[in-house]
């Protein structure tokens, strides 16, 4: 089976998580589009919620399929959250979130919620963070030279990120995307609070201590990992 396909088998698990009457937070990332897909047959089907979406793109998808979707006007906080991640720790569930480009909405979301539940294929799965993928680190574009200088003081080697045409990514929220090599991250807590008291940062892609789940599926089936 594909990686598509086992992103799509936790998806359509983690949404099954979803009960009548929550307030449910969307991911953004191919893996929570699957969630997104679920959740809109299962609105069709008749079961009542409302959402707060982690990007324009999810927003767009959950609105194209009819889901309801809600603020942080309405609900100060959120029952329950299914989003993709870039690395996933074992047992802690400490996560790098952001190749996406959607951390920033992402992290408020995770943080006003009761549960937040990871969806991922297997190869997500790694024994120390940044094993695998370079950390994201979302920053204003007014002095992201210095920024970056004091992120690379850190150890990490920062790069603004691009799209094809050479311009630089720009955010939801108009923020640019320094992607950031650090060596293993042996000590998240401390790098993430390290990262983020640096002026001109806005968020960084380390979610520690925030997922409560992680529904992980690859050839040995599905596993529901809790911390
Ligand atoms: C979002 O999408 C991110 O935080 C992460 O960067 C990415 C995962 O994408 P995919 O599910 O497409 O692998 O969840």
């Amino acid at each position: 089976m594909s990686a598509s396909e086992y992103k799509r088998q936790a998806a359509e698990f983690a949404a099954e998580m979803v009960e009548d009457g929550m307030v449910v937070g969307l991911g953004t990332g191919s893996t929570a589009a699957f969630v997104v897909e679920a959740l809109g047959r299962r609105h069709k089907e008749g079961l009542r919620f409302v959402a707060i979406p982690t990007s324009v793109a999810t927003e767009k998808q959950a609105l194209g399929l009819g889901i309801h979707l809600t603020t942080f006007g309405e609900h100060a906080r959120v029952n329950l959250t299914i989003d993709g991640a870039d690395e996933i720790q074992r047992g802690t569930l400490n996560l790098i979130k952001g190749l996406g480009g959607a951390l920033l909405r992402e992290k408020i979301v995770a943080a006003s919620s009761d549960r937040l539940v990871i969806v991922a294929d297997d190869t997500k799965l790694v024994d120390h963070l940044g094993m695998k993928t370079l950390l994201p680190v979302e920053v204003t574009s007014f002095g992201w030279e210095a920024t970056a200088r004091q992120i690379e003081r850190l150890g990490g080697q920062a790069s603004p990120r691009r799209n094809r045409d050479g311009a630089f990514f720009v955010s939801d929220g108009g923020n640019l995307i320094l992607d950031c090599r650090f060596p293993v991250i042996s000590d998240a807590k401390r790098l993430e609070q390290e990262i983020r008291s640096i002026v001109g940062v806005v968020e960084s892609g380390l979610f520690v201590g925030m997922a409560t789940d992680a529904i992980v599926a690859g050839g040995e089936g599905i596993a529901h990992l809790t911390v």
